[in-house]
């Protein structure tokens, strides 16, 4: 499976599994895939992102399949639920400031103007009139205390507040019955959601951290936060929000790796 390769290390997939090796450790994919990792979606595009590590070696491939196995565990215990409501936490549990991640480092972020930043809205729109950062920070707000969970094996709490992503898409005369809402980012980052996520009361399009807005490197003005979605699924530094029946393609997925990520 060939594919391009992200600057940043924790990022980089292997230019594809030695298929050998796999078969070594067939015990620990069985189990993997019997747990229903991310609703059994679990691709070899998405293990190599899982593991986030050159499973070039075996030492290396058995580290990595342990870590997925056991990150699993936790990931089902922090989010899977039958109710579909992730777990809310008190606001001692909050971690600030919060943990950075992007692919690529803190230094290379290019912090957006607020004051001539609009926020761009395309596709089944009906009021596509532009937003500014004041707009979208004006609107009620819903606030998240909820488990960010990064599949590079780390996660935090964080306390995310916004407007509902459901009542913004109203307000604008989104066609709710579409299948998917794209964002688009000042980096060169895509992601896109189905419309049941973007309907969840647990979605938002965040503008504060801890009560205060939200700082450069998370994603200020505008980042989308989901409880119910893995970390690389919320989309920091919005530019354009885009609703539509065609599949939105998106950075990670372009590359081969996991859509859903989520529950
Ligand atoms: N625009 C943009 N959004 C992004 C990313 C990115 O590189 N660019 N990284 C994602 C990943 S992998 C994670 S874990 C979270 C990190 O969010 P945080 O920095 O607020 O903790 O942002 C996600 N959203
Ligand atoms: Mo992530």
């Amino acid at each position: 499976m060939a594919r391009t390769t992200p600057a940043r290390s924790q990022f980089r997939p292997a230019a594809g599994i030695d298929q050998s090796i796999l078969r070594e450790h067939k015990g620990l994919l069985a189990e993997i895939d019997r747990r229903k990792l991310l609703r059994g979606t679990l691709s070899l595009g998405a293990l190599t992102m899982l593991t986030g590590c050159d499973v070039a070696d075996d030492g290396s491939v058995r580290k990595a399949l342990l870590a997925v196995s056991q990150w699993n565990d936790r990931v089902q215990a922090a989010i899977f639920r039958g109710d579909h409501l992730a777990p809310t936490y008190p606001e001692s549990a909050v971690l600030k400031p919060a943990r950075f991640n992007a692919y690529y480092d803190v230094e290379e972020i290019r912090p957006l103007d607020g004051a001539t930043w609009t926020l761009e809205l395309a596709g089944l729109i009906g009021d596509k009139r532009r937003w500014t950062a004041q707009q979208m920070a004006a609107l009620p707000e819903t606030e998240l205390i909820v488990r960010h969970i990064c599949v590079e094996g780390w996660d935090y709490v964080g306390q995310w507040s916004g407007v509902r992503l459901k009542d913004f898409l109203q307000r604008i005369g989104a066609d709710l019955t579409a299948k998917y809402v794209a964002f688009t980012c000042a980096d060169d980052y895509t992601e896109s959601i189905d419309m049941a996520t973007a309907l969840h009361p647990q979605t938002i399009l965040a503008t504060r951290y801890g009560r205060e807005p939200i700082t450069d490197p998370f994603g200020y003005p505008l980042r989308l936060r989901m409880g119910t979605k893995l970390g690389f699924k919320n989309a920091k530094w919005i530019t354009a929000i885009s609703v539509t029946n065609t599949f939105p393609e998106t950075f990670w997925s372009k590359q081969g790796f996991n859509w859903f990520a989520g529950i």
